[in-house]
């Protein structure tokens, strides 16, 4: 008996090892990248840990640290991970949750769950990328302590201390062999999470502080209000007309809650959650709540005659607009499907959220009569807007359905029509805009001038934005529609949209504004990764035949210094503006796909995004103002 269990170990640290060799040999397949988010991925991994045993009810607070050299330390005080035997692995707990790949459902599966989601690797694969790790377990009135190297234990989890609280600390130095150079962790963006998780679980406290610098910085994230407060932080720029309101209700063993407010803009914005993880995709319970929510007004408004005609009915764009919704599931199980694995699949929760929707807001209309006048209002002024909307579009779509012959004149298109291989420059101005026209390659390369400013999409209903001449000529070239239900990515004419503006206060606005465009009503060519910014230099400096472009100041000098010095021979030209450059300057220094730069524009942190694009965009002219000059060389901190 005992050389057959010896034998069972035996084996069972050779499939150990090879679990760990496969996520060292593959991090990318387990952590997403090597770089900046495959290094915040670990971080999240081990938070989500401690978040579960929140969701248990054994965890009230989670401290996060950045240590000097980058190390990060995660303490809760849950219960500790189990230190004795695993029944089946034959090893203490703690060793299994560490070495072996997907653990982490292995010890009960009875409760709600993120590490078993999307994440869902495990500690195991933090540790397997981790050059050490230690682990610190206090349970039993005793402290256990266990150190890893590269995923292999390098002791025996031992005694050596004792507590009378119980918790476990995580400590680990990400692996410089895996992760590539010059990456560090970013304490705005690993906060942003952190937020995001207080807000979804109420009360918790998240502690988080970066050491690493001589200044320590701090923040506490801890919100008595849950969800509440979570979409009066989204918003707080929308000119809220009342309080969220909050729906809550358990039905079996899934736990649905939602918070809304409605704002004077038109925006419409709903984040879903399924056991903390953000449903980018939406899924089953963000079709409930839809369906709900649009049935539950219509039957409010007609009881009480607030509809102007009485076969009137109000469509689901007009009961969301200018709404904030956050809706957070917590189940047992969930079933993520879709592209990105972010679409909740398990579609029996449509009617957990519908049926929990309809009952729950009808209460609060009624006993709200004057939040619920001024929604229903909201509403029909909307669906009064829609029509007018309605015939803008048929016009833009009349004009899609053309196909080449209703092409926009001012598009100067390519020849190729492999979407793939082609791409379109947004050009600031016609001067620039004819220089890039003949400086362009014709096969692949399409132009479209944009004269002046567009419109400010954050402050206008879809009509009017339809109505804008610049606007729809953008939305006719690039050929997929917009919105929710007209946009079809399988259309877009070109794979790559470049922006390409001055590099100027003026040219940083317009890029703003084309960015908010985007991010409205076209947000899955940024999701795609299709959208781009052109970066043109600043600076022409020339001695003699030799002639060198500068992007950036210091660019500059280092080419002065090459040249020799600042001696009065070398000829420094500042460009102003695109039109300053002729046709084979602008092709040579931003256009040639050999040697351009351009930056391609991501929204990693969709709610930080948000927010600043109703900040920026919306009534505070001051704060946009303060960002556009910090900005107006560098679109990077949207492109993190
Ligand atoms: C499995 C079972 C139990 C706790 C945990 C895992 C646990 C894991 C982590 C990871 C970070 N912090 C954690 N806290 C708890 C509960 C075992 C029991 O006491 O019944």
């Amino acid at each position: 008996m005992v050389k057959e269990a010896q034998k069972d170990y035996g084996a069972q640290s050779i499939q150990v090892l090879k679990g760990l060799e496969a996520v060292r040999k593959r991090p990318g397949m387990y952590i997403g990248s090597t770089g900046q988010r495959g290094l915040h991925h670990l971080v999240y991994e081990v938070v989500d840990n401690s978040i579960d045993e929140a969701l248990a009810g054994h965890c009230s607070h989670i401290e996060i640290e950045i240590l000097p050299g980058d190390e990060i330390c995660v303490t809760d005080d849950g219960r500790g991970i189990p230190v004795d035997n695993h029944p089946t692995e034959k090893m203490p707990g703690v060793e299994v949750a560490m070495t072996i790949l997907h653990a982490g459902g292995k010890f009960d599966s009875s409760s709600y769950k993120v590490s078993g989601g999307l994440h869902g690797v495990g500690v195991s694969v933090v540790n397997a990328l981790s050059e050490w790790l230690e682990v610190e377990v206090s349970r039993n009135n005793k402290v256990y302590h266990q150190r890893y190297q590269r995923g292999i234990k390098s002791t025996d989890l031992r005694v050596i201390g004792e507590s009378r609280k119980s918790g476990t600390r995580i400590r680990f130095k990400a692996d410089s062999e895996i992760f590539d150079d010059n990456i560090f962790f970013d304490f705005d963006g690993l906060a942003s999470r952190f937020r995001e998780l207080a807000y979804l679980n109420a009360g918790i406290r998240i502690t988080f502080s970066d050491k690493r610098g001589d200044e320590i910085r701090e923040q506490v994230f801890q919100f008595a209000g849950g969800i509440r407060s979570f979409v009066e932080y989204l918003a707080e720029n929308r000119r809220p007309i009342h309080k969220p309101i909050y729906l809550s209700k358990e039905i079996g063993t899934t736990q649905v809650e939602i918070a809304m407010e409605y704002g004077e803009t038109y925006q419409e914005t709903i984040f879903s959650y399924v056991n903390n993880i953000n449903t980018h995709e939406g899924g089953f319970h963000l079709s409930g709540f839809k369906a709900a929510l649009t049935r539950t007004l219509n039957d409010y408004a007609k009881k009480n005659n607030l509809l102007k005609k009485a076969d009137f009915t109000l469509s689901g764009d007009d009961v969301r607009e200018g709404l904030t919704t956050v809706i957070s599931i917590k189940m047992i199980d969930p079933q993520f499907e879709g592209q990105t694995k972010t679409k909740l699949g398990n579609s029996e929760i449509r009617g957990v959220v519908e049926s929990a929707v309809n009952e729950q807001l009808a209460i609060f209309l009624e006993e709200n009569p004057s939040v619920s006048r001024k929604v229903i209002e909201k509403s029909v002024s909307a669906a009064m807007a829609r029509e007018a909307a309605r015939k803008a579009r048929d016009l833009t779509r009349r004009k899609n359905a053309m196909d080449g012959a209703g092409l926009p004149g001012k598009l100067a298109d390519c020849s190729l029509t492999d979407p793939e291989h082609c791409e379109v420059y947004l050009v600031e101005g016609d001067s620039a805009g004819g220089s890039a026209k003949m400086g362009r390659d014709r096969r692949n390369q399409a132009i479209l001038p944009l004269r002046g400013k567009i419109l400010n999409v954050e402050k206008a209903r879809l009509n009017k934005i339809l109505s804008n001449e610049e606007i729809r000529t953008m939305i006719t070239a690039i050929g997929t529609g917009i919105g929710e239900e007209d946009f079809s990515i399988e259309n877009a004419r070109y794979h790559k949209i470049i922006i390409m503006t001055d590099a100027d206060v003026d040219g940083a606005h317009i890029r703003i504004l084309l960015l908010t465009f985007f991010f409205r009503y076209m947000k899955e060519l940024i999701d795609q990764g299709m959208i781009y910014i052109a970066q043109p230099p600043l600076y022409r400096l020339s001695k003699g035949k030799q002639e060198h472009y500068a992007y950036s100041d210091r660019e500059r000098d280092d080419y002065m210094k090459r040249l020799g010095g600042k001696e009065a021979r070398i000829s420094i030209q500042r460009y102003k503006g695109l039109g300053e450059m002729n046709p084979d300057q602008l092709w040579k220094t931003t256009m040639d796909p050999a040697t351009r730069t351009i930056l391609q524009v991501r929204m990693d942190e969709a709610i930080e995004a948000d927010r600043l694009f109703s900040e920026l965009m919306g009534d505070d002219v001051e704060s946009r103002r303060v960002f556009i000059e910090n900005n107006a060389h560098y679109v990077t901190n949207l492109d993190v």
